[in-house]
């Protein structure tokens, strides 16, 4: 009934959005004065606490990146850091306004979880880690491997997937948290890891001697890795949607947070309508006019983000590749802002 009011309320000419549900996510923020992030237990790179507890990372940015569109302040995020396991029943009871944390998108995360994927961050793949001194340099040779793996995440259907069709036996070995998977593979209990690519890269960054270890260079899956929210509320759907594209609109426009002054006195239409200076799009989602001005100048825009946490600014290292913008080459595309 209450989803029917605000339909009505939309065709009467108020600016309340049509949405299924009665979720209103964006006044809780605001009356909040915080917005509660769902990250994972600790990745490098993406979502990780340094030593004095600040949280930092790619999924990291992008909480605080809608904190900024929001709040006007990229600090007033609070992290609920979540298994694999746990992470969409605990963004279903309503514990955390968005989760943003190498997450898959997938039919049924959206179709029986309820939930809704807002954008792709990161294109990523699923690979396998294992000892340089095993020889082995194709995933094909993995056949009678020992292999450790994360529960409640598509690589254990992959994984399975990919040894069926490709008619190999292996040992599985699961676990639920990150770092007594790579503590299994570090004391050898298993030969080999398997994960999405960017976290390999992540966890292999962590070993005593990274150098030894390889990645191999198949991906046997596709892992579309983005922000979820829960089904039902559109306004915020589109806010959580629209910062993303935002971010990716600031790259291609060379908008960035050193820039970020001297864009505001822009005269091209694009940057006028991104940055607000012209037109009313923040508004239109519930924002302020300067909602994108304000995710750059905290947070920066796509690219940035992606160098600092992840890519060649970072201890990572991680290419570019697919992330890429759509003009270099790569799939980060952002539809128009006006
Ligand atoms: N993208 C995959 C895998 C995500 C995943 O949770 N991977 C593990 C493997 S390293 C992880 O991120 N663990 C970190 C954590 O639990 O905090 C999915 O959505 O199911």
């Amino acid at each position: 009934m209450k989803g029917i009011a605000i339909c009505t309320a939309a065709l009467i000419g108020l600016t309340t959005l049509c949405g299924a549900g009665t979720a209103q996510t964006l006044k809780k923020v605001k009356d909040r004065g915080t917005l509660a992030c769902g990250v994972s237990q600790g990745i490098e790179g993406f979502s990780q606490r340094d030593d004095a507890g600040k949280w930092a990372g790619f999924d990291v940015d992008f909480c605080r990146a809608l904190a900024a569109a929001i709040l006007n302040d990229p600090g007033k995020v609070n992290f609920v850091p979540l298994s694999s396991q746990d992470r969409f029943n605990v963004l279903r009871a309503g514990d955390i306004d968005v989760l943003s944390r190498n997450s898959t998108w997938t039919l049924s995360r959206e179709s029986s979880l309820g939930l809704m994927f807002a954008a792709i961050t990161y294109f990523d793949g699923q690979s396998f880690m294992l000892r340089k001194s095993a020889n082995i340099d194709t995933a094909l040779e993995l056949g009678g491997k020992t292999i450790c793996v994360q529960t409640g995440t598509t690589t254990e259907h992959n994984l399975a997937d990919y040894f069926l069709v490709n008619g190999m036996k292996y040992e599985r070995v699961a676990f639920s948290a990150p770092a007594e998977m790579l503590a299994a593979y570090a004391s050898e209990r298993c030969a080999v890891v398997t994960s999405d690519s960017s976290q390999l890269y992540a966890e292999r960054a962590k070993l005593a001697a990274a150098a030894d270890h390889v990645i191999l260079p198949e991906l046997i899956s596709k892992e579309p890795l983005g922000p979820a929210v829960r089904q039902g509320d559109d306004q915020w759907l589109l806010i959580v949607k629209w910062t993303h594209f935002a971010m990716v609109a600031a790259e291609e426009l060379g908008v960035t947070t050193a820039k970020i002054d001297a864009a505001l006195a822009s005269t091209k239409p694009d940057i006028k309508r991104l940055l607000g200076t012209e037109d009313t799009l923040g508004e239109q989602l519930g924002l302020t006019r300067d909602w994108a001005a304000r995710i750059v100048r905290h947070v920066g825009n796509y690219g940035e983000v992606f160098e600092r946490n992840v890519g060649s600014r970072s201890r990572l290292g991680i290419p570019r590749g697919v992330n890429a913008l759509w003009t270099h080459g790569g799939m980060q595309y952002a539809p128009p802002i006006q």
